[in-house]
């Protein structure tokens, strides 16, 4: 026994220092693949590809060196010790490794040592080096070393971050460009990869680079070393774009080949989009959507092809029209965020069936400038997250109250959002809209309301939400049907006006008359568009019926108290309350399946309408999931549980504390990327 012990002791010690990176395979050389259409370099590392930005390099510096025929790949690493030793470059080494996807050891072609302080290579440093056959070392001008190593000086520091970049030699100088690994977006959730051109002018640009082999885009994410120095809340943060907004120099198709033919690439970024830049997010793509933010169903997609859900057999519903964003998050752990936003139910119903976090906010929360619309007063932009603490952190950065839409815009009050600890005190749980559809999935959320009300003191308080709001005395504000109706009139009219009308008019002078090819969702509307129902006089009335609602709702349902911003979260379900929902039509009409928007029995509006009515802040949570049969896969699978929190408008970073204390209690956690989400 104390012999074999001692086997082990040594082999684990063995497998320490083998894993350290001194016992390198042999490194994958450089191999140049092609040079895109904006003079970036597209190369691979074994079988691993990148993007190398060789247009815009991040920096240039005068170095004593000749023009290389290929380039290099190098690493960067900065240091303050005057000796650098073998032990100093490789604990670097093993943290980008540890804590990078981009990087790995065929960046060591080449080194950059940079130091703040007069620093040299000691022979372990040397030997170290040569020891993975590095045949480039740059220096700053305060090292030095004395070693076998083509060694370039660099005349002037060069203003680079740590981590991996593709250096290229020309005579008496050095480029240094920053890498981006590609990743195969397998689950077919982007339109194109984008990266940014560190062109000076803040412009993005499309890489149009496909995997042949599987149809998949390739999707350029940068080394999250580069970011380890910047302390801006999203520094490094990847986020993928819904194709509704903005981003300066990509274009906006809004899912519509049609509406990229007769408009110019955005010569401006979004303002919720620049936002994310300026808080230190990276630009990563723009992704699909149900065509001009529309509701269509899988089945109804003809421009696009539908993205795929990586949940359960792989077969359900993305939901729509975030639907890109929605599956991406759940698919892919290189990816951190992706933005949509939700007019009807966008939002709240694709993170319901990926099992993620996503949010409606609160009406007015952040400009929509630039963001193609549905409904001026209707839209709201929303962040997909794995994780409640990212989640969080990402939108009270992003939703800052200088950001905040007009009353103007909304029709409503102002919008005050207090980052409040006034908890409410009851949970409301209609009796219209739940219990869950599926018996099995229901204890999940008795779990989840019991963890609730212990760690918060709330009393639950069933109530039926259609008598309730039926039962007010205001003719407008109690009949669910005309408010449901200036809904419509607002959903209708704004997209008609800036996308419709504008795209038919184009189209037919260009095409001798022809009606545009859009998908089914807006054709009819679009074809039969009626401007004396919809106008700007019938718009304005809506706008004054909506808030008519809003303002009986925050008086008489869920209303500010002295103890809390909102005296009560409400409880329902957007998705299917534990059924799976498919992408294939037929599918769903089983009864051990469901359809997505689904009226329940007794109630006037689905729930996902309660929030676009009345203003309020509605996030779709995950809490659990529940096995079923699938007819895909013929095996057992798991389709996630969610649950969606409604508060009082102005109420969202309350909720936001709320979701944080349950985190930190282990009520909500992080959930997985891929088949399962817990
Ligand atoms: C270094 O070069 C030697 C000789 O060509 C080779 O055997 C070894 O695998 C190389 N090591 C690496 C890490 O590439
Ligand atoms: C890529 O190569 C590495 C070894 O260099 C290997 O571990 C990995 O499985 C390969 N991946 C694919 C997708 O071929
Ligand atoms: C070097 O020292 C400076 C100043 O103390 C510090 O800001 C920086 O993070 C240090 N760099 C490294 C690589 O340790
Ligand atoms: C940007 O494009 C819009 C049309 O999309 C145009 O009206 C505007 O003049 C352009 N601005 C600049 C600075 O080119
Ligand atoms: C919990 O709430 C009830 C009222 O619903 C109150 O009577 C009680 O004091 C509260 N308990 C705590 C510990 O706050
Ligand atoms: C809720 O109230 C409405 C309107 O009174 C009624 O039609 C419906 O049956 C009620 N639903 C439940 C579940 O009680
Ligand atoms: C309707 O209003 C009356 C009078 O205020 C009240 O007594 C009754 O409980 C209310 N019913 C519902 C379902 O809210
Ligand atoms: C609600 O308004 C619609 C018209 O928008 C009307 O037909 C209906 O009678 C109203 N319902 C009630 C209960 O007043
Ligand atoms: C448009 O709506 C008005 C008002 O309801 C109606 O009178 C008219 O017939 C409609 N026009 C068309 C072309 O359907
Ligand atoms: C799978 O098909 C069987 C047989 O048609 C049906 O009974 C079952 O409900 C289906 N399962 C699901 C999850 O739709
Ligand atoms: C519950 O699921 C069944 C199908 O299994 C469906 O007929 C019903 O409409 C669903 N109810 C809701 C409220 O989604
Ligand atoms: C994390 C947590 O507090 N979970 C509790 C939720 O409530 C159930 C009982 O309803 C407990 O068993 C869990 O421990």
């Amino acid at each position: 026994m104390a012999g074999k012990f001692v086997v082990v002791a040594l082999s684990l010690f063995v497998t320490i220092s083998l894993a350290a990176p001194v016992a390198f395979v042999k490194r994958n050389p450089y191999t140049f693949v092609l040079e895109n259409p904006y003079s970036s370099t597209i190369f691979e590392l074994g079988n691993v590809s990148y993007l190398a930005n060789t247009q815009y390099p991040k920096a240039v510096v005068g170095a004593d060196c000749e023009p290389a025929t290929s380039s290099v790949p190098i690493t960067v690493i900065k240091t303050n010790a005057s000796t650098i030793t073998k032990d100093t470059l490789e604990s670097v080494i093993k943290s980008y490794l540890e804590a990078d996807d981009v990087f790995n050891y065929d960046f060591l072609d080449g080194l950059y040592v940079s130091s703040s302080v007069k620093a040299s290579l000691d022979t372990s440093a040397v030997d170290y080096l040569a020891s993975f056959n590095a045949s480039f070392l740059f220096l700053d001008d305060l090292v030095s070393s004395s070693g076998s190593l083509t060694t370039v000086s660099v005349k002037s520091p060069a203003e680079l971050p740590a981590g991996p970049y593709l250096a290229s030699l020309g005579s008496g100088s050095v480029s240094f460009a920053t890498v981006y690994r590609l990743y195969p977006d397998k689950y077919r959730t982007f339109l194109f990869g984008a990266y940014d051109a560190n062109d000076g002018q803040d412009n993005h640009l499309p890489l149009g680079v496909f995997l042949p082999k599987f149809w998949d885009p390739m999707i350029p994410v940068p080394s999250r070393i580069y970011f380890w120095g910047d302390d801006r809340p999203l520094a490094g943060e990847r986020v993928a774009i819904k194709d509704l907004y903005d981003v300066k120099g990509l274009q906006t198709s809004g899912g519509s080949q049609a509406w990229a033919y007769i408009t110019p690439t955005a010569n401006d970024s979004a303002t919720a989009v620049q936002q994310i830049i300026d808080l230190g997010g990276v630009v990563v793509g723009k992704q699909k959507l149900a065509q001009f933010a529309s509701g269509a169903n899988p089945w109804e997609w003809q421009d696009e092809h539908y993205p795929f859900n990586p949940r359960g057999d792989g077969w359900l519903t993305c939901s729509a029209s975030s639907s890109g964003g929605g599956c991406s998050v759940a698919a892919y752990d290189w990816l951190d965020y992706a933005i949509g936003s939700d007019t009807g139910s966008s939002m709240r119903r694709p993170a319901a069936v990926s099992g993620i976090y996503g949010q409606r906010p609160s009406q007015g929360m952040i400009s929509l400038e630039r963001v193609l619309p549905l409904g001026g007063a209707t839209d709201t932009a929303g962040v997909f997250s794995r994780d409640p603490y990212k989640w969080i952190k990402f939108a009270k950065n992003w939703y800052s109250p200088s950001l905040h839409q007009s009353s103007e815009i909304t029709g409503l009050s102002t919008l005050q959002v207090p980052d409040s600890y006034a908890f409410p005190k009851t949970i409301l749980y209609p009796t219209d809209y739940l219990p869950l559809n599926n018996s099995a999935a229901e204890p999940i959320l008795q779990d989840f309301i019991a963890n609730m009300s212990r760690i918060f003191n709330m009393t639950v308080k069933e109530f039926n939400f259609t008598a309730t709001v039926q039962n007010w005395t205001d003719p407008i504000a109690s009949n669910l049907t005309t408010l449901n109706g200036a809904t419509g009139v607002i959903n209708s009219w704004t997209a008609w006006t800036v996308i419709g009308k504008p795209l038919l008019t184009a189209w037919a002078a260009l095409f001798d008359g022809r009606f545009p090819p859009i998908d089914p969702a807006r054709r009819p509307g679009w074809r039969a568009f009626n401007e004396t129902l919809y106008n700007q006089v019938t718009y304005d009335a809506a706008l004054e019926t909506k808030n008519r609602g809003v303002e009986w709702y925050e008086t008489n349902l869920q209303y500010s108290t002295p103890e809390s911003c909102s005296e009560s979260v409400m409880l329902y379900d957007i998705g299917t309350g534990g059924l799976p929902s498919f992408r294939e039509q037929s599918l769903n009409d089983s009864p051990d399946a469901s359809y997505l928007a689904v009226l329940p029995k007794t109630a006037k509006i689905t729930g996902a309408n309660i929030c676009p009515i009345f203003g309020c802040a509605d996030f779709t949570i995950p809490i659990g999931q529940v096995p079923y049969q699938s007819n895909v896969t013929f095996h057992e699978e798991m389709v996630p549980v969610t649950i969606n929190m409604v508060v009082k408008r102005g109420c969202d970073f309350m909720l936001y504390n709320m979701i944080e204390k349950l985190a930190d209690e282990g009520v909500l956690k992080s959930v997985k990327t891929g088949r399962t989400a817990f």
